[in-house]
């Protein structure tokens, strides 16, 4: 176990921007956006003015405040500035429809949304469904009448604030999870877990130190970005290098060309994509890849091309961070390599007995970044965090050298570019077709072994042309979910393998698509 020896009377605010000025860094770079740059001390100014703009919109200890928000300066300004007043930021993903931040928004019953004037359409057709939402705060752009422009806002207020008495184990900020079934998890993260991940991941594996520029093209609202690209440099008074753009190969090789960071994050797709375009890591001394298991042939390119290493690492939004790691000098390609110092794992059977070497069973961690609860949802809570450990869902075996391979998932969960998509959620709208009478999601590789979804329907009229079928339901799924969430692929049948129960075999249509594959 692994001691922080917080004080009972801490706020991450304080040590996370604060601390950075105490400690001499008011005029060392904190961000790096596009052609803008902020000092620790411009970055602090900018934290109080928007943690008074709240104080003054009457938001208390304890109550949410939803941020929909691209990479930019904006983002640590408005996560701290709400952590600042003992309020709790919500990290909302910024390729989700508006029915599911409808959801979110309720869900948590955030008081204040702070959103990106470029990404306020998202909000408009649900502005009227929002249930507690008392004030929206526009970023980057100009408000409609009735929001509030986070320029005007903030413009004046003072540039002093004292952090409020939160303590080590109050909540700190959230992030929505979602599962095979059921509507997503607000996962609530306690004040001293952004430390705890800074000191173990960060220091021990990462050995990120102040002379560092982190990248990650990963967003800062997945709990990988937000590590990536706000809580571990902040926490070694380091700079931060954002992209509020898509991070394609082009926008991310650009990047790394202009601001020389020295640490890059990024998913297995990324990388993939990276080694098929122009361009060099420059000044990188170490890459990261985590989200999805990162195939061994990405491993071996990436290191010819660059000689550099890209570190997979496990990590999950409930653990805030990667808890299973390789190490730079002890890569083994196709593992996810060994435990974090500062967590434990087990693979355990049904029985909850751990497995021999070889043996797959499922993955349980332990280690004082974990999430305390799911908001309002009681049970799943008690089914993931299991006492001091939690439950990843995912299948997992170890060598004798006591390296990680992971095996599959308990549940039918995907992760397609590092995002979970659920195979359900994709079947209930896919059945909302006039055409479809039933169907199937499950995860398929595609040409480079990565994970995608891919559907399998029986249509109710079986003569209808499957070419034109195809692309109608991937534009029907791409029309009401997440863009990528759509399948990859539409297989037809003219029925699906079923149990004598009548539920659909799942791995007999995995093994349909394996055989072919192989
Ligand atoms: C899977 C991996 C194999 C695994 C995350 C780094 O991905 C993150 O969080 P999520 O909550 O998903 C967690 C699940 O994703 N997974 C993640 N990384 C790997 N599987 N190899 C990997 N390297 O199923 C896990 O349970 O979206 C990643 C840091 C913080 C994170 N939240």
């Amino acid at each position: 176990p692994y001691n922080l020896n917080l004080p009972e009377q801490f706020n991450a605010a304080d040590y996370f921007i604060d601390r950075n000025v105490r400690e001499g860094r008011a005029n060392k770079t904190a961000v790096l956006c596009e052609e803008r740059a902020f000092t620790y001390g411009q970055l602090q100014e900018n934290v109080n003015r928007f943690g008074n703009a709240l104080k003054s919109l009457d938001v208390r200890m304890e109550e949410r405040v939803a941020l929909l928000l691209l990479d930019t300066e904006i983002y640590p300004q408005a996560f701290f500035g709400a952590i600042k007043i003992g309020a709790v930021p919500i990290c909302l993903n910024t390729m989700n429809r508006p029915k599911d931040f409808e959801y979110y928004l309720n869900d948590s019953r955030a008081r204040v949304l702070v959103v990106d004037a470029s990404l306020l359409e998202l909000i408009e057709p649900i502005r009227n469904n929002l249930l507690f939402v008392r004030q929206i705060i526009v970023a980057n752009g100009e408000a409609p009448a009735g929001d509030l422009s986070l320029d005007e806002l903030t413009a004046d207020q003072s540039t002093h604030l004292e952090a409020a008495s939160t303590c080590s184990d109050d909540a700190c900020f959230w992030l929505y999870s979602s599962g095979s079934t059921g509507a997503p998890k607000g996962t609530v993260h306690l004040q001293h877990d952004m430390v705890y991940a800074t000191e173990t991941y960060g220091k021990q594996v990462l050995g990120i130190k102040e002379d560092d520029y982190c990248f990650s093209a990963a967003k800062l609202f997945f709990a990988y970005g937000l590590g990536n690209g706000l809580y571990f440099p902040f926490g070694v008074g380091a700079t931060a290098i954002y992209l509020p753009k898509r991070p394609t190969p082009d926008q991310v090789y650009g990047t790394i060309h202009r601001h020389r960071p020295t640490l890059f994050f990024g998913v297995p797709t990324l990388y993939g994509q990276m080694l098929e375009a122009e361009g060099s890591m420059d000044n990188v001394r170490l890459c990261v890849s985590a989200g999805e298991a990162l195939p061994g042939d990405y491993i071996n390119r990436w290191k010819d091309r660059f000689d550099l290493d890209i570190l997979d690492g496990i990590g999950s939004t409930e653990m805030a961070h990667i808890f299973i790691s390789n190490l730079p000098g002890d890569i083994h390609a196709g593992s996810s390599g060994k435990v974090v110092p500062g967590y434990e794992a087990r693979i355990v059977s049904e029985e909850m007995t751990d497995v021999a070497p070889g043996e797959i069973g499922t993955l349980l961690v332990k280690g004082d970044s974990a999430a305390a609860f799911y908001w309002n949802k009681h049970q799943k809570t008690r089914q993931t965090m299991m006492g001091h450990w939690v439950n990843t869902g995912d299948k997992y075996y170890q060598d004798e050298q006591g390296y990680f391979y992971c095996a599959g998932r308990s549940d039918d969960m995907l992760k397609v570019g590092g995002i979970w998509v659920s195979p359900n959620e994709v079947e209930s709208c896919l059945i909302k077709h006039p055409a479809v009478l039933e169907c199937a999601v499950i995860g398929a590789p595609d040409e480079n072994n990565l994970i995608k979804p891919m559907a399998f329907v029986v249509l109710k009229k079986p003569d209808q042309s499957a070419t034109h079928m195809e692309a109608e339901l991937q534009d029907f799924v791409k029309s009401s979910l997440a863009l990528y969430k759509y399948p990859r692929w539409v297989r037809f049948l003219d029925e699906l393998p079923k149990t004598a129960t009548g539920k659909i075999k799942r791995f007999e249509l995995r093994n349909m698509v394996y055989s072919q594959a192989a």
